[in-house]
């Protein structure tokens, strides 16, 4: 159960820290929100293991997902599902803060990106069952608190923009439609809320803009944000 005391966030008891998920398609932008209230707030801030995904024992398992997703997108999302478990329940010993923000969940990672491989046929439906039973114990039998998702919504061709101006080598070969569906995915979640459960409250953050734009929205949002820890 989730209660404030004096000021705080008591869940079941304990103080804990408010969670806060940034979200959003692929190139919108979560990064650089991360980084700006890192700097400029006392909170924790946990970027997204994609270094480990692009290197697992000297491994690419995110190379290979997208040469051959039929073959390689299990790999990849049981990979990126135990690592964002581990982000969920890393506890870090910093200055004390009483939020953390962190980049993408575990649940979009099953809401969006396998349905995603699943639904376009790419990926076999045992591998998704697989995936799916491992998913449904995970959040059965583990507590995975958020209490705020900013969505940091653009639209697709805005982020194959910048997906081709960053030119990460693994992800030359997405086209405009993969974000597309991505995009579609996200607004069936968090916008028209059709498809998967919310873990938590969404607050919506337009991202097609600038990046001068983008850091003064997040200046504006900041207290409504970081509200989420008192
Ligand atoms: N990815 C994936 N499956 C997931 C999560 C991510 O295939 N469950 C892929 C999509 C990208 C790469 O991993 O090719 C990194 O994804 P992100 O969009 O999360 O990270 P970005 O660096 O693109 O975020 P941003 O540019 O918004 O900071």
């Amino acid at each position: 159960m989730l209660s404030s005391f004096q000021g705080k966030l008591v869940r079941n008891g304990e103080e804990k820290k408010a969670v806060i998920c940034i979200e959003g398609n692929i190139a919108s932008g979560k990064t650089t929100c991360l980084e700006y209230f890192s700097k400029t707030s006392n909170i924790e801030v946990l970027t997204e293991p994609v270094s480990k995904w692009r290197n697992v024992r000297g491994h690419n398992p995110l190379a290979l997902m997208y040469q051959d997703p039929a073959r390689w997108g299990i790999t990849l999302q049981t990979y990126v599902q135990l690592t964002m478990l581990d982000r969920h329940l890393s506890t870090i010993v910093s200055v004390y803060s009483p939020v953390r923000m962190m980049e993408r969940s575990i649940f979009s990672a099953k809401y969006i990106f396998v349905e995603n491989l699943f639904k376009s046929g790419k990926m076999p439906e045992v591998d998704y069952a697989v995936l799916t039973e491992w998913f449904d114990w995970i959040i059965t039998n583990i507590s995975i608190p958020v209490d705020l998702i900013v969505y940091l919504q653009t639209s697709p061709q805005t982020c194959h923009e910048r997906l081709k101006q960053r030119c990460r080598e693994e992800e030359k070969v997405i086209p405009l439609e993969y974000l597309e569906s991505i995009h579609q995915l996200y607004e069936d979640w968090l916008i028209n809320r059709t498809s998967s459960p919310l873990p938590a409250p969404v607050l919506v953050i337009p991202a097609d803009h600038d990046l001068q734009k983008m850091l003064s929205q997040y200046e504006e949002n900041r207290d409504k944000i970081l509200a989420a820890g008192y």
